[in-house]
């Protein structure tokens, strides 16, 4: 049975991840940092066949640890400080974690197995003001927010090593995807559990800041089997994963809106406080490497992907 680390395992992806990984026969062992309240929400249906281990990129003994006591054959770095406005109010937190962090794992494989084979979360935010439409692995990057500056060191020192150490790191530059698992604060799981709130009468408005940001934005229950195909490749490399769409944010209410049979236009309401200090306007992915080499496709329309997060939050709110 191979087995495989994955950390962030109480993110969105983690949780994904895990659940594909278990599918096709692996051990999982999930990597979470310690909190004073119970974080296991998006995993709590897995902790029977996973194990959760305590550990975190900010300390480098944790991750040599766990790596010699479980002896994975792949690594899955998913953890991150992930949301984009709070890299401006943490920083240098970021960058600890969601750059340096990468290194310390990194390190951590090259001393205990660097026949490990390693998965880079790389992000789309690395193409910030972009330099050519659509994007693809030969775009150069220009990161707008210190969130997408420590991606571009993640995705830099992954390739680093490969090409230093001979080892196996892949680096997955993923768009945006989504679920009913996604983060309350991400612009579509805020709007998709707004639209659930406004439909039975629980909420009046919807403030959200630019809706002319445009994204590629896809499901993250196929985004994490692109993670998995890239490790199966005879060799390390870097992929882009996306739709090859782009819709605004103006279209996700939308759609989102017209599903219960509102129009988002009587509940919107503009606020300068969601606005970004620099933002990115548009984000469209050249997938075509995923398709070829992978044979990845992403099967959830932008469309079907709106209906799936109104529906579930409306399920949710009407359970409770
Ligand atoms: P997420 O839901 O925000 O999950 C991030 C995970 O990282 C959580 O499990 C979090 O733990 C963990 N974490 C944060 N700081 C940590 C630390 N110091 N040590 C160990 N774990 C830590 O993110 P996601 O959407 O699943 O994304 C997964 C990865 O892909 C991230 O690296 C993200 O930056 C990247 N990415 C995401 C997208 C997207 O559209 N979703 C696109 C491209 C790249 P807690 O639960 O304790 O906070
Ligand atoms: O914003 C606009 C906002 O926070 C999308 C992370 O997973 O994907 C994610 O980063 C857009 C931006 O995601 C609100 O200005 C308008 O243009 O959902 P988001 P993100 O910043 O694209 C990338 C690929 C990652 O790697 C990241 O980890 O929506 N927007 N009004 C808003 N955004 C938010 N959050 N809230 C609003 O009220």
């Amino acid at each position: 049975m191979p087995t495989a680390v994955v950390t962030g395992i109480t993110g969105q992806d983690g949780s994904y991840l895990a659940e594909l990984l278990l599918k096709k026969g692996y051990r999982v062992i999930g990597v979470a940092r310690r909190s004073s309240t119970v974080n296991d929400e998006r995993i709590r249906h897995l902790l029977d066949d996973i194990t959760v281990v305590q550990g975190d990129l900010q300390d480098q003994g944790s991750l040599l640890s766990l790596l010699e006591e479980y002896k994975p054959t792949e690594v899955y770095n998913l953890a991150a400080q992930s949301f984009v406005p709070t890299s401006w109010s943490q920083p240098a937190l970021t960058g600890d974690v969601t750059a340096i962090g990468v290194t310390r794992l990194l390190e951590a494989i090259r001393f205990v197995n660097p026949k490990i084979r390693f998965y880079q979360a790389s992000s789309s935010e690395m193409f910030g003001k972009v330099m050519e439409v659509p994007q693809s692995e030969d775009t150069p990057f220009y990161p707008r927010s210190p969130y997408g500056v420590a991606k571009v060191y993640g995705h830099w020192i992954t390739v680093n090593y490969r090409e230093s150490f001979d080892m196996f790191a892949a680096s997955g530059i993923l768009f945006n995807h989504e679920s009913p698992r996604r983060g309350m604060e991400f612009v579509t799981r805020k709007i998709a559990n707004a639209v659930a709130h406004i439909n039975l009468g629980l909420a009046k408005e919807l403030r959200l800041g630019n809706l002319e940001a445009q994204r590629d934005w896809g499901f993250a229950g196929d985004y994490v089997e692109a993670m998995w195909l890239m490790l199966q490749q005879d060799y390390p490399d870097n992929y882009v994963i996306g739709t090859g769409e782009t819709h605004a944010v103006r279209e996700f209410c939308e759609i989102a809106f017209s599903h219960v049979g509102l129009d988002y236009k009587e509940f919107v309401v503009q606020d300068e406080k969601f606005y970004r200090p620099a933002e990115v306007d548009l984000l469209i992915s050249d997938p075509a490497k995923a398709r070829n080499q992978l044979k990845w496709e992403p099967s959830v329309s932008f469309k079907e992907l709106v209906t799936m997060m109104v529906d579930s939050d409306l399920a949710r709110l009407k359970k409770s």
